[in-house]
């Protein structure tokens, strides 16, 4: 046996190779050859690949996403039609965040393909147009095969398998259900990324350029970006502020790609949503802004723009200095040629102190780097720290009060200092007011801040939390996430208990409503002048009892429900407590907020459109 090699164990043996040891999915008749396969060859000690079923295939993407964001690669695997279109939004999802998934799909068997051709017949889950499936996943992978000839498989699998190392990006195979287990060779070789290269040419001049740029400037600041993190760029990105001693902020798509108790952290910038002292440096003080990976999506520049003489922008193989464009450049060399040019001579930055210059200016900078830092600890910026003072009272939670205490319930957690701290949770943050509430939390350790905040599918958080937390089972993950984003996932919570993952979610219940839609649309509501849009209201749902529908004696799940610091207190010493039987398992906090109330990081709308003001960051007070 072990000398017959077929399709299907010679997929599980590639997914080994890249150490994937979660496969998520769900199962239909045309996949059940694979599987039967698969639990043969781990019977045998040959794989130690794991099928976890997941109760929707939304989960199950999400899920692979989460998994390969930690471990580099993830895996997914569904039904033909009915399966795989549930399936392609986190694969969209994968494919713009650049995060690497193989995708199976078991379809029809060859025979049911050639009568449909021949007679038009359609069997289960099949559409009349013949290439419906591999179309559609043509638009989200880096490569899409359809395997039916098991002489051919190897080479479609190794070249799929090295398009998604190469371009870390999802790949797609769909194999007929007759084809797992047809016979082929053995594998020959291992596969590896074969990753671009910079044109030699132009890497040298964009390099110049920009250092020519950033000698020019008095006081430069970095913003690192997602492309850090999915390139596994963060020892480049830190040796260049190490050598440079230039500030550097990162997009909220990048938070945590380096300790955030780097001493030249300067927070999270996010246009107009950033903590005012963090916009203020990064737009005012600092005079030539340095983006590294940095996507220029809304949500990372929240209302501002990264385009004009003051930017350097490296991002999808590409440079831009000032209105010059250098094409072909990977971000690996352009880090590294940026550092070998500015460490050789002492930069103009290392000796600058934006404080003072922020204080020469009356740009409300605060005074010292200690100051900075107290700032960049209030999740809800200088207002939230004032409400949040005493938590243990019965004042009513409110989003800014929430994450500032939240706030210190992490750094309570924290053990060691600076850059050698270590925090035992990390944290995933789905999209809305959850992301832009938790979007300062101060994550001591690299990599431990996750959301998908390009792609923006609500919901994504607590599905993908089963991956993360697969892929990280020493960390305890705390989810953010608002209701009706929660409403889209919240089966998942099932795969949570099945696996007993010790998974927090904060159901965030702003009164069962869509604020952030409500915000983006008719912001004035919330400026009590006008209604609510009645397309933003939820229908309600007791969030904290679908413990008991998830939860069972062996698998436990805790709900709770907390409207006030005083709740709130109770949950946090439970979820503090190792030895409380709550933590056996997962936990879901419904928190009770009002309709009305939205994290300050996004009172710059309501400001701007109900209450007349005029964005000036740079005004002198
Ligand atoms: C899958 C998906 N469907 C729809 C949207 C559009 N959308 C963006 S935010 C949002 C509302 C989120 O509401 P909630 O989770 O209650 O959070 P809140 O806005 O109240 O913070 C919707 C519907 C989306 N981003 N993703």
């Amino acid at each position: 046996m072990s000398e017959s090699w077929n399709v299907s164990r010679y997929l599980i043996r590639r997914l080994d190779e890249l150490g994937i040891r979660f496969l998520f999915g769900v199962p239909g008749n045309h996949l059940g050859p694979f599987l039967e396969i698969l639990q043969e060859e781990r019977r045998a000690g040959r794989t130690q690949l794991l099928w976890v079923g997941t109760p929707t295939e939304i989960g199950t993407g999400y899920a692979a996403d989460g998994y390969a964001r930690i471990h580099g690669v993830g895996a997914a695997a569904v039904t033909y039609g009915v399966g795989a279109f549930s399936l392609l939004n986190p694969i969209g999802g994968a494919y713009v965040e650049q995060v690497p998934i193989v995708v199976l799909n078991g379809s029809p068997t060859y025979e049911q393909w050639l009568n449909l051709r021949s007679i038009g017949l359609i069997t289960s889950h099949m559409s009349p147009r013949f290439e419906s499936n591999l179309d559609v996943y043509r638009q989200v992978t880096v490569d899409a095969q359809v395997i039916n000839n098991g002489g051919l498989a190897p080479r479609q699998i190794d070249g799929a398998f090295a398009a998604c190392l190469s371009s870390r990006r999802p790949i797609y195979l769909e194999v007929t259900e007759d084809a797992f287990k047809a016979a082929c060779a053995p594998p020959q070789g291992i596969i590896e990324a074969t990753p671009r290269g910079s044109n030699p040419g132009l890497l040298v001049k964009a390099v110049e350029a920009a250092r020519d740029k950033i000698r020019a400037s008095r006081r430069p600041i970095l913003w690192g970006g997602e492309e850090i993190d999915r390139l596994r760029l963060a020892d480049e990105f830190q040796a260049l502020i190490d050598a440079t001693k230039i500030a550097f902020c990162t997009t909220i798509g990048a938070k945590s790609i380096l300790s955030e108790n780097h001493p030249q952290f300067h927070g999270v910038y996010n246009g107009k949503a950033s903590l005012p002292a963090v916009r203020r440096l990064f737009k005012c003080v600092a005079n030539l802004r340095i983006g590294l990976g940095s996507w220029s999506t809304s949500k990372n520049l929240g209302g501002d723009q990264a385009l004009g003489e003051d930017w350097i922008v490296a991002a999808h193989e590409g440079v831009t200095v000032g209105s010059r464009f250098f094409p072909k450049i990977q971000l690996g060399d352009f880090i590294r040629g940026l550092r070998q040019e500015l460490e050789t001579t002492v930069h103009p930055a290392a000796g600058e102190d934006y404080y003072t210059v922020g204080e020469e200016a009356d740009l409300q900078i605060p005074e010292s780097r200690e100051a900075f830092l107290a700032v960049l600890s209030e999740p809800g910026g200088e207002v939230a720290a004032k409400t949040a003072e005493a938590p243990a009272t019965e004042l009513p939670l409110t989003y800014d009060s929430f994450f500032a205490r939240l706030n210190r319930f992490l750094e309570d957690a924290t053990q060691g200092s600076g850059l050698n701290a270590t925090n035992p949770y990390m944290v995933v943050s789905d999209a809305a007011f959850a992301l832009l509430g938790s979007q300062s939390l101060h994550m001591v350790e690299r990599q431990s801040f996750f959301a998908q905040n390009s792609w923006l599918a609500i919901g994504y958080s607590v599905g993908a939390v089963t991956g993360l937390k697969s892929a990280r089972p020493g960390k305890r993950p705390l989810v953010f996430v608002g209701d009706g984003s929660f409403q889209e996932i919240c089966q998942e919570l099932s795969t949570h208990t099945r696996l007993r993952h010790d998974t927090v979610v904060f159901v965030l219940n702003n009164e069962d409503f869509y604020g952030i839609e409500q915000m983006l649309v008719h912001p004035c509501f919330y400026a009590g002048q006008e209604p609510e849009a009645y397309y933003n209201v939820l229908h309600h749902w007791n969030y904290s009892r679908l413990a008991e529908v998830f939860g069972s004696e062996s698998t436990p799940m805790t709900g709770f429900r907390v409207g006030s610091h005083l709740e709130l207190e109770e949950v946090l010493r439970v979820i503090g407590d190792a030895d409380h039987a709550a933590n056996g398992g997962p936990i879901l906090v419904q928190v009770l907020l009002g309709r009305m109330d939205y994290p300050s990081a996004i009172d710059y709308s309501v400001a701007e459109n109900c209450r007349g003001e005029v964005d000036d960051p740079c005004k002198k007070v």
